[in-house]
């Protein structure tokens, strides 16, 4: 194995916990190198269910994890998240997890920014988890946010803290609300220092030393492709950049560590949050693909919109993300449908597409082109080989193959880990 980038090729939720854990088993160190506490994934091992957002899944088995650059930290939730899985037997300590000590922090500031301005937005919200991820990112793009290895630094911290809240205490001044208190924020990074600290590397250093050693590295995106702050369905998308590049840059190692790009995809598509979705079923149809499919938020708990497979969306993702194969997750959703429709084109006032658009207008207006194919009444669930599976399936995953441009290298049929057929 060489190393793997695991992404998301739809709007998150593609199954990648699952996946990303199969493959873990098989890795040396696990990496997560965008996003924050806005993913979720749960992970069944040996029964017991862990529900991680910030740690990498690899913390759950003791394979060395590293939480990148590109993520932005609550170090808060990272401590909750640390005592919650202690809860149940499995220790984090800084052997197991390591911390890029370039990463910027979250502050209680963002979440309360992202949730006052979601609330203020009316009919323009985005949707957001709340976590404060938006503002998070935007600091740090604007040169000032708090890193984590500014907790080691006084004299940092004190001009740190000034400069943020110039800015943020006028933005809260102009909202009507309280201003943050300096010497308050200051006592609590002061507190937070010891517990975080002992986690904080130069991340970038030691996967120089694994791959000097020949170790597998494998790279955990978090939420999808078309929630790429460049390449999604802006403005409604999250604020890191979800693509497989971006792996090299949120930990700080070239582009040629990056290997294999393996797309988790979901046989059918879901999206939370607001947004456009072609695709998009109201009727009993995705209502029955919603409960089949168990669709609603690990973390926040919120009911996700399903939709028939889009085959256009899809493609796209595997050529800006330059996704070599994908994973096929949650194929015995569609058990039992008597036929199956996917996406193969858009139409736009009176124009054909073979793309989608990145316009916010044209992305909703676009309507989709459907292909029909036969269902397949038997389960393919927990099937574990190719063989196993109906006629029809086979035809609805080659069918999927062909239109996507890349081959199915992994078919997932149920949550538990050993339910996985490896295709090639
Ligand atoms: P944010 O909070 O700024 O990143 O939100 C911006 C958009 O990104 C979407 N988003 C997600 N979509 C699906 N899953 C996500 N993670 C959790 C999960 C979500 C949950 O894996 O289950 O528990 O509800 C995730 N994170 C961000 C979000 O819906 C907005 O559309
Ligand atoms: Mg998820």
């Amino acid at each position: 194995m060489t190393n793997v980038v695991v992404v998301g090729s739809q709007w998150g939720d593609e199954g990648k916990g699952k996946v990303v854990d199969w493959l873990a088993a098989r890795a040396d160190v696990v990496v997560r190198f965008q996003g924050g506490h806005n993913a979720g994934h749960t992970l069944v091992i040996d029964g017991v269910s862990y529900k991680l957002s910030l740690l990498p899944s690899g913390v759950v088995r003791g394979t060395p994890s590293i939480i990148g650059n590109g993520v932005v930290v609550d170090p808060w939730a990272l401590l909750r998240e640390i005592d919650a899985i202690a809860e149940k037997g499995v220790k984090v300590t800084p052997d197991v997890l390591m911390l890029a000590e370039n990463a910027a922090l979250i502050l209680p500031l963002h979440s309360r920014l992202d949730q006052a301005r979601e609330a203020a937005a009316g009919k323009g919200k985005i949707g957001t988890t709340g976590r404060g991820i938006g503002p998070a990112y935007e600091d740090k793009v604007a040169r000032r946010a708090i890193r984590v290895c500014d907790l080691a630094d006084d004299a940092a911290l004190d001009i740190k803290i000034d400069r943020l809240l110039a800015h943020h205490n006028a933005l809260l001044k102009g909202l009507g609300a309280e201003p943050v208190d300096a010497d308050e924020l200051r006592a609590q990074l002061t507190e937070l220092a010891p517990k975080i600290l002992p986690f904080s590397r130069p991340v970038w250093r030691v996967l120089d030393e694994y791959r000097k050693a020949g170790k597998r590295i494998l790279f955990e995106g978090a939420q999808g492709t078309l929630l790429d702050v460049d390449h999604g369905t802006y403005p409604y998308v999250t604020s890191s950049n979800t693509l497989s590049g971006n792996a090299a840059v949120g930990s700080g190692m070239g582009p040629g560590g990056i290997g294999y790009v393996l797309g988790i995809t979901k046989a059918y598509t879901t999206r939370v949050g607001e947004g456009p979705f072609p695709t998009e079923l109201f009727d009993e149809v995705g209502n029955r693909l919603g409960e089949r499919g168990h669709e609603f938020g690990t973390i926040t708990g919120r009911k996700r919109r399903c939709g028939w497979f889009d085959a256009v969306l899809v493609r796209q993702a595997v050529k800006v993300s330059g996704i070599n194969g994908i994973a096929l997750t949650k194929l015995d959703v569609l058990d039992g449908f008597d036929e199956l429709k996917v996406c193969v084109g858009y139409r736009l006032n009176g124009e054909v597409l073979d793309y989608f658009p990145a316009g916010m207008t044209a992305q909703a207006q676009v309507e989709p082109i459907y292909e029909t194919l036969e269902g397949w009444s038997q389960s393919t669930e927990g099937a574990r080989s190719f063989a196993d599976l109906p006629a029809t399936a086979v035809k609805y995953v080659r069918r999927i193959e062909e239109l996507i441009e890349a081959p199915v290298a992994l078919l997932s049929t149920s949550p538990e880990r050993e339910d996985t057929i490896l295709m090639r």
